[in-house]
């Protein structure tokens, strides 16, 4: 069978996502590279593969994908054995909990960190855009309330979806591991079950795999 394809940079965070779940549940794949600085993501050819002229975008034969979260639960679907079970699909309260804690990563996780990772890591280091510190400490004071809660969750449950690792811990890997990069990876240890929580997922085999080509720019 023909390998699946992954269509950008592996240092990507959105590339990255899928790529940890192609290891996870050992799928055979090929990562397509993508060259920004020819706008190759905005060519008709990839066009027709992601209408948004962005990466990732994916490829299972005739299958086209595009969107991080959706190619990774394709995969799982795809590649799922009873030993790789990150969605828990066969449970109707684990899965509604995968489901709740994938949407907080996306739209209160994320939308806290993320900024601080693009002003103080990609902004100066790949765009020549200085760091907006205000945005920063905005952006601080917003992670610290959402971390709060996050320590509460873990000191109850190993993970944050129950007692099982799911889709919705390693969905947060991409983002996390280039905050870790940034002057403010110290916030983390301030939360002692969520710095164990995060220890926990960069110990997975697939996560080491993929983070050793993710070169964090130089803060
Ligand atoms: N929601 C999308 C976001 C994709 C995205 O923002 N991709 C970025 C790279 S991480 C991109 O292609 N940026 C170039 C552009 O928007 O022109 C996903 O999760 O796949």
């Amino acid at each position: 069978m023909a390998p699946v394809k992954v269509f950008g940079p592996a240092m990507s965070t959105n590339v990255a996502r899928v790529l940890v779940f192609l290891e996870e549940v050992g799928a055979d794949y090929e990562v397509v590279d993508m060259d920004f600085k020819v706008m190759e993501h905005k060519s008709p050819e990839h066009l027709a593969r992601n209408p948004f002229g962005q990466i990732p975008a994916f490829q299972d034969g005739d299958l086209l994908l595009f969107e991080s979260r959706a190619i990774s639960k394709y995969v799982l679907r795809k590649y799922k054995t009873g030993e790789v079970d990150l969605l828990r699909e066969g449970n109707l309260k684990e899965a509604a909990m995968v489901d709740v804690w994938t949407e907080v990563d996306a739209h209160t996780y994320n939308p806290a960190l993320s900024p601080i990772v693009y002003q103080c890591l990609f902004n100066p280091m790949m765009r020549g855009i200085p760091t907006d510190e205000k945005v920063v400490a905005e952006s601080l004071e917003k992670l610290k309330k959402v971390l709060e809660v996050y320590e509460a969750r873990l000191s109850q449950h190993e993970y944050l979806a129950g007692d099982f690792v799911s889709f919705a811990d390693l969905n947060h890997f991409p983002y996390t591991f280039y905050f870790m990069a940034t002057p403010h990876a110290a916030l983390f240890g301030s939360y002692p079950h969520v710095k164990a929580w995060w220890e926990r997922i960069m110990a997975r085999p697939a996560i080491k795999k993929i983070s050793a080509t993710m070169v964090p720019p130089k803060a």
